[in-house]
Order: structure tokens, then C-alpha cells, then sequence
């Protein structure tokens, strides 16, 4: 009885007599009691891995679970006739992370605390989160989002360093939030703050004022950058955040008997994309203030930085204006320019330069330079890096570069979000896999079985009612739980092709109005927030809107169909669409999604993806061969040639497919300016018409013949099962547990 027993001693009365924040309150403290008793400091190396984002996702039940209480709790709360997922309703969801890079983040400090090494979390505790995204006048608007109650998983640390920023100092503080293994070892996720951080210097929307640092420094995850304040103050977060994170290490190393000398015996940092670059020349500073010569401390740094790249697109990896960093953080600019010219000295080719001769500091060639390893997030994407993107980098340093294919963690986003599922597996094959996830291949020995096939079927169609319930009272939409349930959820942008599905469901609509009907009614399901600055995926958002406006209201066609773009799509949300849903959505254009981890989730719980050879689709399509997934598009060769030869025209394929022209023009047809906005439909249709820079267009037309046929094959539905079943059993692979591994074997080198 160990809630009961809890609630009793701590306020006098049983489960019965307390309402949900009473017991929220108990559950949230009690295990956080539980968690800290398994605090370990065992191992003299630790990891250090610093990121700008840590998704965490609701905390309560993850940690029942990985603390091994949550089918007594669940239990217990029966007894009374309550529900764990009632109160759970109660939990902010922190708002600390924007999409794929910062729930990466989480999962790891998942599966590291479940391996049992040395490790913590290094990030900044935003007040205010990315934005709560709500929906007006079918337009996305940006609201704060404070998720951090009285009531919390924060805990305040006794802990402060001195940041300065050219003639302003200012003094942190730090609040850590325990990460729990799955029955292994606590570690720290810590969030360097400002006390005098202020939210209501907030006003009208998101916006407020960008130079009042000590007011607004640990607001907003990525505040608007789109002027030099914004891009400024960027800069701020970021020193703040690797000054604090640099003193921090220094410290617990030194405690732990490290010299300095010897820090990579200490300490290992990951970088987590650009974000915490400065961490860098940050450190080298400290180590000479500390009595270190300068050539020394740039070796010792080298030694204990390792890089992880998130993307390709050139407008993620950050160059900032030297002269910028000069106004914010001077100390560091005789740093970097040190470290630029030890690289030109070195080799002759401006290529390589962290310093380019416009005077901007490249921050991801500092990482390579200056750190041990460079790795890329899918087998595909690190192969991309090697031969185009970093091809001058990877040719002086081949020894740097490795891929460390992503994975998720089981425990929340199979042990959590389906129980019913997980229950399953665990009576056809055991509940090993919940510690060697890849036992999930034992399933294969069900893959011909009719009678289990079946049972896979109705655990979909419950978790499917269950999201009905909880869309209905949560987003007012009623779904049909016997419609095929297609999804699309990640952050929005261009290169993701939200738009190539929206053009779709307008050319599905288009069918249904001339009589030719899907065999079943097929659910449109949209999750994603744009940026508040970027133009062009608020206006694919406004478009997906206004087809949800049109579709769900027109009778002759939403029998048939229906649209559904839910609002403020986070990580809650993701775990109530993932276990029931039936196609997972992964078409960005070849080459541009360096991974991808919602494809993982999805297949895990049965989902069939419908995709390009992108990120880790293309390991997803090896492991479960080409009937169990559906592959469309040009590959990535293909892709990337076209954007040398500069020979892509969206408008060619506009004039010669007449399903495409008739498509994009809908875009600005009278149908849809009678519910939206026309600027920005036309602004929307001319950039599909004259730039369309990620090729919606070319892959269009196959894009509609194969998700055609996954609509046709779903009615064979034992073989649709089977292939649910294929990609359960083959996921495996994509447990955290494996990458981690694999990230200590080869660059963290922990417990040795
Ligand atoms: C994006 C944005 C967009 C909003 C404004 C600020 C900002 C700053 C940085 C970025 C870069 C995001 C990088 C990222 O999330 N990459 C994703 O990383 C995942 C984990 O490795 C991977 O699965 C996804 O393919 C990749 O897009």
C-alpha cells in the first residue's frame, strides 16, 4: 500500500478522503522520495551532454514506471475507484523543447539512466517554453506557455555561478529535475536560471523586450531571431547557458580529484547540434584563468568535447557575426580567433575557416575542429555528411566521423502510451524485451497466426476509441474510430512536406465531389507548431485549416473523410495519436530529414509508414523489407543532384500533370478564399508555382499512386495486421538503449 500508506502518514487521511491535486501532489513527491534514494556518483568519468532542448514529456507515470511502482499505484487508485490518467491530466507538460533534437535529448537521458552510467543533462529552464500554440481564424498564434507550478519536478539547488557579458554580470541559480532509470540509477537534468527573470515583461502575443536581459534571459526557448536583438540575445542564452554548464563541470570534476590536466579522464560533453558551440572556447578560458597555458587547454578540450550534427540545412548551422559576439561575449573573441588561426595555419583552404571572410564564426566548424568525434543521427544522413555537406572536414579528419542511428525509449512511448499493447507482447513472448528490446523479434513466430493477427486488430480499435473520447473533449472534433487513421506529426517545415499531404486530401476531396469514394472513410490527422517567424509554414498551416473548415462541413464528403489538425501538438499528444494510429507519414524530400525518430514510434506500435528514402526510413525499410513498408519518391542521389544542376522547376510539373495543376490552383480557388485568408493562399501558391524549394511537386504525382494503393491494401485486413505485426517485432533496432550503447562504446568510453 505504498500511496495509501503515503497519503496517510503525510496527510491524515486514505486515497478516499483526497482529491486528484492532493494526490497529485502525494504521487509527485513520492516519487521523487524513490528517485533520490537511487542517486549514484558511481564511476569517475561522466558524461556531460548539453542541449539547448530536453522535451521531457509528462513526468509521473514515466517515473512510476522506471521506479517500478506504477502497477501498485494504478492499483491502489483502483481500489478507490480513481484513475492514474485523471490525475495526470493535472501535469504541466514542460515546455523545454520544440521537436525531434529535444525529445532525442530526453530519450537519452532515459535509456542512460537505465544503463546505469554517469551522466546528466546540461540545459535552461524556459520559463515560458517554446509558445503555446493556439488557433485563430484558422491562423496559428503564438501564446507563452508557463508550465511551472508550485507543485513541480524542480528542485532548487544551492548552486550559482557569475556569467558576464561584456560589462553586465549576472548570478545564476539552478534547478535540476531527477531522471529516473528503468529500475537502475537516478541522474540530474540541470537547468541553469536567472532569479531576476521576469514574465510579465511579456505582452500582446510572445513578444517583449528583447534587451532587458535580466528580465528576459530564460523566457523563451528560441525567441524570434529575425532582427539583430533577437539574434543577440540568442547569443546571451547560449553563453549562459555553457558558462553555467563549464563552471559546473569544472567543478564536480575537481571534486572528484580531476586536475584539470587530466578533465577528459573526467568528463566527456556532447554537444547536442550548434546550440552549445561556445562551450568550447568557454572552457579553454576557464582552464587558462585556472593556470593552464592556452596551448594545452585547447588540447584538454579537444580531448573531452564530442559533436553531434542534427541537420543539413544550411540555415541551422549557425554562423554569427563576430561582431556580435564581441558585444555579448567579448572573452571568447581573442579565444576564437586563436583557434581560427591555428586552423588556417594548418590548412589552406577558406572551406574550413571558423572564421569565413565575411566575419562570421562558423560554430559547427569549431565543433569538428576542436572536438574527438562527429556524428550523424541515421546511417543515411552520416553518410550524406561524409560525402557533400562536411565531405573538406571529413577528408583531414576521417577518424572523427561515425553514425549513431537515433533510437526512443521504450518505456514511454511503448511501456506508457500503449499498455495494451505492451500486455500483449508480454503473453505472447515473455517481458524480456522490456530490458532487451531487440526480443521483440520473437513476435515473428505470430506473423501467419489469424487468431493473434485479430487480437493486434482490436487492441487498435480500442486505443482508436480512446482517442476519440479524448479528442472530442480535448479539440471538439469527433473522429470515426472504423476510418483508417493517417498521420502526420513533427515540427512544420517545408522540407517535411506537410503540403504534399495537404495536396493530397484536396485531391481526395476533389474524387469524392466526382463520386469516385475511398472503400473507407479516411481520418487526416495534423500535429505540428511553425515558427513564429517563418512565413511560409504558417501559411501551410492556414491551409490545412481551411481544408479541415471545408472537408469536415461539406455532408456530401465527410462521410467519407475528415481533417484534423490538433492544436498545440506536444509530446502528450503524440502518445494518445502514436498507438492509434494505422499510417505513419514520413515524406520529406530525400536527403533532408537527418533522421527522424516519430517514424520509429509509430512503427513500434504497428503503425505501417508511408515515406520517402529518407533518415532512418531507409534502416526502418532494410529491417522490415519492402512489403511491410511503403516507399515512394526520388532517393537522395537523385535529390541532391537536381539541387546542383539547379534544374528543378515546379512549374514544369505543374503544366504537364493535370491532377497537380488542378490541385494547386484549388489552393486559390473560390472554395478556399471564401473560408481563409487570400494573401495568404496566393503567397502560398506561388511559392509551390515559382520556388517550391523542397520539390513537392516532383514527387507528387507517385506520392498519390502508392498512398492509393496503402488505402486499397488496408482492406486486406489480415495482411494489413501482418505487416503491423512485422514492424512491431522489427523495432527493436530503435530502442535508445542500443544508441547509447553504441554512443559509449565509441565516444563516451564511461565505466572503463
Ligand atoms: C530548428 C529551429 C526551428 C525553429 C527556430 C529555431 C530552430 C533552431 C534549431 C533548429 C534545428 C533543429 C534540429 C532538429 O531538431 N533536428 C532534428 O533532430 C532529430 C534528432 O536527431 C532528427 O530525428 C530530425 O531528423 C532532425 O530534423
Amino acid at each position: 500500500m505504498i500511496l495509501n500508506d503515503y497519503v496517510q502518514a503525510h496527510l491524515g487521511k486514505d486515497i478516499g478522503g483526497c482529491s486528484d491535486e492532493e494526490l497529485y501532489a502525494a504521487l509527485l513527491s513520492m516519487t521523487q522520495e524513490a528517485a533520490a534514494g537511487k542517486v549514484s556518483e558511481a564511476g569517475k568519468k561522466k558524461l556531460y551532454y548539453i542541449s539547448a532542448e530536453f522535451l521531457m514529456g509528462k513526468l509521473l507515470s514515466n517515473n512510476l514506471i522506471n521506479l517500478g511502482m506504477y502497477e501498485e499505484v494504478k492499483r491502489e487508485l483502483a481500489d478507490y475507484g480513481r484513475e492514474l490518467s485523471k490525475i495526470e491530466e493535472l501535469e504541466p507538460e514542460p515546455s523545454l523543447g520544440n521537436g525531434g533534437l529535444g525529445r532525442l535529448a530526453a530519450c537519452f537521458l532515459d535509456s542512460i539512466a537505465t544503463l546505469g552510467l554517469n551522466g546528466d543533462g546540461i540545459g535552461l529552464n524556459y520559463h515560458l517554453g517554446l509558445f503555446k500554440q493556439v488557433f485563430e481564424h484558422h491562423l496559428q498564434k503564438e501564446e507563452p506557455n508557463p508550465w511551472i507550478e508550485k507543485c513541480s519536478w524542480l528542485t532548487k539547488r544551492e548552486v550559482s555561478y557569475p556569467v558576464s557579458f561584456g560589462n553586465l554580470t549576472v548570478k545564476s541559480c539552478l534547478y535540476d529535475i531527477a531522471v529516473t532509470g528503468y529500475k537502475n540509477r537516478t541522474n540530474q537534468l540541470h537547468l541553469f536560471d536567472l532569479d531576476s527573470v521576469d514574465d510579465s515583461i511579456v505582452a500582446d502575443g510572445i513578444s517583449f523586450d528583447k534587451e532587458d536581459i535580466e528580465k528576459n534571459l530564460t523566457l523563451f526557448l528560441y525567441p524570434d531571431d529575425s532582427d539583430e536583438k533577437g539574434q543577440l540575445l540568442r547569443i546571451f542564452q547560449q553563453y549562459f547557458m555553457v558558462s553555467n554548464g563549464a563552471q559546473y563541470i569544472l567543478d564536480e570534476c575537481t571534486a572528484r580529484g580531476c586536475n584539470l590536466h587530466d578533465l577528459d579522464q573526467y568528463a566527456v560533453i556532447q554537444i547536442n547540434d550548434t546550440h552549445p558551440t561556445m562551450v568550447i572556447p568557454e572552457l579553454i578560458r576557464l582552464l587558462v584563468g585556472r593556470g593552464i597555458d592556452m596551448d594545452e587547454a585547447i588540447e584538454v578540450v579537444s580531448k573531452t568535447c564530442a559533436y553531434t550534427n542534427h541537420t543539413i540545412l544550411a540555415e541551422a548551422l549557425e554562423k554569427w557575426p563576430i561582431r556580435y559576439l564581441k558585444k555579448v561575449v567579448p572573452q571568447l573573441v581573442p579565444i576564437i580567433e586563436i583557434l581560427d588561426d591555428k586552423v588556417r595555419r594548418k590548412y589552406d583552404d577558406e572551406s574550413l575557416a571558423i572564421i569565413d571572410r565575411e566575419d562570421r564564426v562558423h560554430m559547427a566548424h569549431m565543433d569538428i575542429h576542436y572536438g574527438f568525434s562527429v556524428n550523424g543521427v541515421a546511417y543515411l544522413h552520416t553518410e550524406i555528411l561524409k560525402k557533400n555537406e562536411l565531405h573538406n572536414f571529413y577528408r583531414i579528419y576521417p577518424d572523427k566521423f561515425n553514425n549513431k542511428t537515433n533510437g526512443i525509449t521504450f518505456r514511454r512511448w511503448l511501456l506508457e502510451c500503449n499498455p495494451r499493447l505492451t500486455e500483449w507482447i508480454e503473453s505472447k513472448i515473455g517481458d524480456g524485451f522490456k530490458k532487451d528490446a531487440m526480443e521483440l523479434e520473437k513476435l515473428m513466430a505470430y506473423a501467419d497466426d489469424e487468431e493473434a493477427l485479430k487480437e493486434l486488430q482490436a487492441i487498435k480499435h480500442l486505443n482508436r476509441k480512446d482517442l476519440k473520447f479524448y479528442l472530442k473533449r480535448t479539440q471538439g472534433i469527433e473522429i470515426d474510430d472504423h476510418s483508417v487513421l493517417d498521420v502526420q506529426i513533427k515540427r512544420l517545415h517545408e522540407y517535411k512536406r506537410q503540403q504534399m499531404n495537404a495536396l493530397y486530401i484536396i485531391h481526395k476531396y476533389l474524387e469524392v465531389k466526382r463520386g469516385r469514394v475511398p472503400d473507407r472513410p479516411i481520418t487526416f490527422v495534423f500535429g505540428a507548431k511553425a515558427a513564429p517567424a517563418y512565413v511560409i509554414a504558417k501559411d501551410i498551416i492556414h491551409l490545412i485549416l481551411c481544408l479541415q473548415e471545408l472537408v469536415n462541413n461539406d455532408p456530401q464528403v465527410s462521410r467519407y473523410m475528415k481533417v484534423l489538425m490538433v492544436e498545440n501538438y506536444n509530446v502528450t499528444l503524440a502518445e494518445k495519436l502514436i498507438p492509434a494510429c494505422d499510417v505513419s507519414e514520413q515524406i520529406s524530400l530525400a536527403s533532408k530529414e537527418a533522421s527522424g525518430t516519430g517514424n520509429m514510434k509509430f512503427m513500434l506500435n504497428g503503425a505501417v509508414t508511408l515515406g520517402t528514402m529518407d533518415g532512418a526510413n531507409v534502416e526502418i525499410a532494410e529491417l522490415v523489407g519492402r512489403d511491410n513498408i511503403y516507399i515512394f519518391g526520388e532517393r537522395s542521389e537523385q535529390v541532391i543532384d537536381h539541387y546542383a544542376k539547379a534544374d528543378y522547376r515546379s512549374r514544369d510539373y505543374y503544366e504537364k500533370v493535370p491532377a497537380i495543376k488542378e490541385a494547386v490552383d484549388f489552393i486559390v480557388g473560390s472554395e478556399l478564399l471564401k473560408i481563409g485568408q487570400r494573401e495568404n493562399l496566393e503567397r502560398l501558391h506561388r511559392e509551390l508555382l515559382n520556388k517550391d524549394w523542397f520539390m513537392t511537386l516532383l514527387d507528387f504525382e507517385e506520392y498519390v499512386k502508392v498512398r492509393d494503393q496503402v488505402y486499397r491494401d488496408f482492406e486486406d485486413r489480415l495482411a494489413w495486421e501482418r505487416k503491423t505485426l512485422v514492424n512491431i517485432s522489427k523495432a527493436g533496432y530503435f530502442s535508445s538503449d542500443r544508441t547509447i550503447e553504441q554512443y559509449n562504446k565509441d565516444i563516451w568510453k564511461l565505466n572503463e
